[in-house]
């Protein structure tokens, strides 16, 4: 159960739709598959969507941190080390996206080593989720459109709308145009990627106050201290913190600090090891909790339902799960499947899924 090796494989996907949002756009998915090797011949997989925009980290970061500081730090240390592994990549400050996929490959390798499921291992809560669908930029029709295509033939029933553009209105309009559309039987929440000043964000939110939004996330920057904390005072719905809040300790600070009300747990972010703390954090805060999405492959979107469905706090509201959906290919040997409006995870050991090796061959850039 020791980790031989470290593999970081930087490959491109372009985007079928290309997903836009206040803080930037995603046309291709220049992500990195990372993969951990045991001296058991056991491989662990998982993604790697660097977000320059979000968190600072490239593609090239990613491999380049990986192959010089992080696969020297863990190779020679057991899967059951999972505490030294998460402490020896923390010598290293930020760097979110590429330690999050080094654990979550190290705990895949772990439940194919022992025979158990990912989520067995974190939880175990339930095998599935309901799945939240992000709409991204554009006109009020073509979103309430792509809204009723997901409904239609995925069943999905809950969205997070993309704001926080200028004039303000626009957005307005689209999610009025979502309610109208799609009737009171959808769950809608905005996401402003902090697009919007603090008093842009409450006049949104005021004209928006008859549409029984779920939540509000990251309308405007967590910086602007006393802004956002007096916006968030006045809102009737939780505040989610999300790249406001990339450790344990951010939660803390800007949950107390009065910035936030409920947080978004990404695993493409927070891997599997400081998931399992920002949950424990949330529940012990009392905190409402969104699975999130980082734009994720379907290899990343298995990860958070793994993640997702283990524990009861995150399994209560639909998860971020669908935007694989709008690339135009993907690694795995077989595709996920939405299916009225749930996401189920796959019933192999570890992450239960593989990567088709042409696909691979096709798309690395290395
Ligand atoms: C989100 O929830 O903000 C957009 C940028 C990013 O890093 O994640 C997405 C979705
Ligand atoms: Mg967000």
């Amino acid at each position: 159960m020791k980790i031989t090796a470290v593999e970081a494989i930087p490959y491109a996907i372009p985007y079928a739709k290309p997903l836009k949002f206040a803080s930037g756009e995603v046309r291709v998915a220049e992500h990195v598959l990372v993969r951990v090797h045991t001296d058991d011949g056991v491989v662990g997989i998982a993604d790697a969507p660097p977000r320059p925009f979000t968190y600072g980290e490239t593609q090239a970061g990613v491999v380049a941190v990986i192959d010089s500081l992080f696969a020297p730090a863990v190779v020679g240390l057991g899967l059951m080390e999972r505490e030294q592994i998460h402490a020896r990549l923390n010598r290293t400050v930020a760097n979110p996206v590429a330690k999050a996929a080094l654990d979550m490959a190290v705990w895949d390798a772990l439940g194919r080593t022992l025979g158990y499921q990912v989520n067995e291992l974190l939880g175990g809560w339930s095998d599935r989720m309901r799945v939240s669908h992000m709409l991204g930029f554009d006109s009020p029709a073509a979103m309430v459109a792509e809204a009723e295509r997901m409904r239609d033939t995925h069943g999905i029933t809950t969205f997070k709308v993309k704001v926080g553009r200028h004039p303000h209105t626009l957005d307005t309009a689209v999610v009025r145009a979502l309610r109208e559309g799609l009737g009171e039987e959808v769950e809608l929440y905005v996401d402003g990627n902090r697009g919007w000043s603090a008093s842009e964000s409450a006049r949104a939110m005021r004209e928006m106050s008859d549409l029984g939004l779920t939540f509000a996330e990251e309308l405007c920057p967590a910086d602007d201290v006393l802004g956002r904390r007096w916006l968030v005072q006045q809102l009737d719905v939780p505040f989610i913190a999300d790249e406001s809040v990339p450790t344990p300790a951010d939660v803390t600070r800007e949950v107390l600090g009065g910035s936030a009300t409920a947080v978004s747990i990404k695993t493409s972010r927070t891997g599997f090891t400081q998931s399992r703390r920002v949950h424990h954090l949330a529940e012990g805060l009392g905190l409402e909790v969104v699975m999130g999405n980082q734009i994720d492959s379907q290899l990343g979107s298995v990860c958070t339902v793994s993640f997702g469905a283990a524990f009861e706090l995150t399994s209560r509201r639909a998860g971020e799960l669908s935007n694989f959906l709008d690339m135009s290919d993907d690694l795995l040997t077989e595709p996920l499947e939405i299916r009225d409006g749930e996401l189920t995870i796959r019933p192999g050991a570890g992450l239960g899924v593989e990567i088709d090796p042409d696909k691979l061959a096709h798309y690395r850039q290395d």
